[in-house]
């Protein structure tokens, strides 16, 4: 069951270039537990989506199964949805990225989702360039069903109950670099004014651009002995840059010192500005992102921020050479091009 929000709103409410007030891109009210980390995920992708004036018809939000795959229902309520199976998302997106890439494709997944049952389909996505925005809400544990732990929960860590985890952690953005994603991050949902610009930037990106959001499940996950509670996040905390969005129509007005703004300037012409905090980190460098995150989880620290951005990658179709037009708008004519077309098909294959 969803509750709609009442439709009355103050006139005086800000309205962004399409005319839309940040109600536009909201969806049904919340019906997660009060506090929950994933309700400042959908927050911050409202505020994102409002901010970057996307015309919400031109979205389309997809998930799985679990309160991360839920919370689609909150936010977008005005733009395309499908929740699919338990960690079946990626397939689901790929097919229909591939039938219009006309939309912008916004997967929304738990850790439990993404990195235990749908962990061949996270990679498998990632490593096709499938155009999307892929954020992970990550609380370490299996949240819609009570709280068991997830194939992120760090070794050592302990559940609710104390039962202590042996198992070693799978780190999906040491994954999501090696399986080839051209932008990935990490946020935490009790940071939007990190997490706001990430969504954006990757909402512009060209490519599979994967942002694993840690966000405490303050029902089964957010004690003491916990490594993905509020707390211990902001406690081990290690931004290796603070971004900034400039989207493309926007004039670059503010002066920077040369040497604290690394500028990434995407597709579309938008520019992230990073405000580095490890000196020396090179946010384009694949191999050195690994490094660092190893290291820096070695220290005992979580690493947050633009972890790596490759603006100039190609994405699926342009691996396929695929059609521009999605293929409902596909005219009889193109569908079936003739027998000379067909001949000369057939003679590029036989030589
Ligand atoms: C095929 C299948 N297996 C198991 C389940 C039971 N199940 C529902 S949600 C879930 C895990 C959800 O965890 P996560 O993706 O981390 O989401 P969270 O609730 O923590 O946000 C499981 C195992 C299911 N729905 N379908
Ligand atoms: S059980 Fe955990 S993940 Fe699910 S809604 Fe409650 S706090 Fe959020
Ligand atoms: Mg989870």
């Amino acid at each position: 069951m969803s509750y709609r929000k009442p439709a009355f709103r103050h006139p005086g409410l800000p309205h962004n270039a399409l005319g839309y007030t940040r109600h536009d891109y909201e969806g049904a009210v919340s019906t997660l537990c009060a506090g929950c980390g994933h309700d400042s995920i959908s927050a911050a992708i409202v505020q994102s989506c409002f901010e970057l004036d996307l015309p919400p018809h031109r979205l389309a939000k997809l998930s799985g199964i679990g309160c991360s795959s839920k919370t689609p229902t909150y936010f977008l309520g005005n733009s395309h949805g499908f929740n699919s199976v338990h960690g079946r998302m990626p397939s689901v997106l790929t097919g229909a990225n591939l039938a219009n890439r006309e939309l912008i494709y916004l997967g929304v997944s738990g850790d439990g989702d993404s990195a235990s049952i749908g962990l061949g389909q996270f990679a498998h996505s990632i490593r096709r360039g499938v155009n999307m925005v892929y954020i992970v809400e990550n609380n370490g544990v299996y949240g819609l069903t009570k709280g068991q732990f997830s194939a992120t929960a760090d070794a050592g860590s302990a559940s609710k109950k104390g039962t202590v985890n042996k198992d070693e952690p799978i780190d999906l953005i040491g994954l999501a670099l090696q399986m080839g994603a051209s932008f990935v991050a990490r946020g935490f949902s009790g940071d939007k004014d990190q997490l706001v610009p990430l969504i954006k930037a990757a909402l512009r990106h060209h490519g599979p651009a994967v942002i694993d959001c840690l966000s405490p499940c303050v029902t089964f996950n957010n004690h003491a002995g916990s490594t993905k509670s509020f707390d211990f996040i902001r406690d081990h905390n290690e931004a290796v840059n603070r971004p900034d969005f400039v989207p493309h129509k926007d004039e670059i007005v503010a002066s920077v010192p040369p040497g604290e703004v690394r500028e990434v300037v995407l597709h579309d012409g938008s520019v992230v500005r990073l405000r580095a905090q490890a000196e020396g980190y090179d946010v384009t460098d694949r191999d050195a992102a690994q490094a660092w995150l190893n290291q820096r989880r070695s220290a005992g620290e979580i690493v947050t921020g633009l972890i790596f951005a490759d603006p100039s990658a190609e994405d699926l179709h342009d691996h396929l050479g695929t059609v521009p037009k999605p293929l409902n708008r596909l005219t009889d004519a193109e569908l079936c091009p003739g027998s000379a077309a067909l001949a000369g098909l057939n003679a590029g294959l036989r030589a």
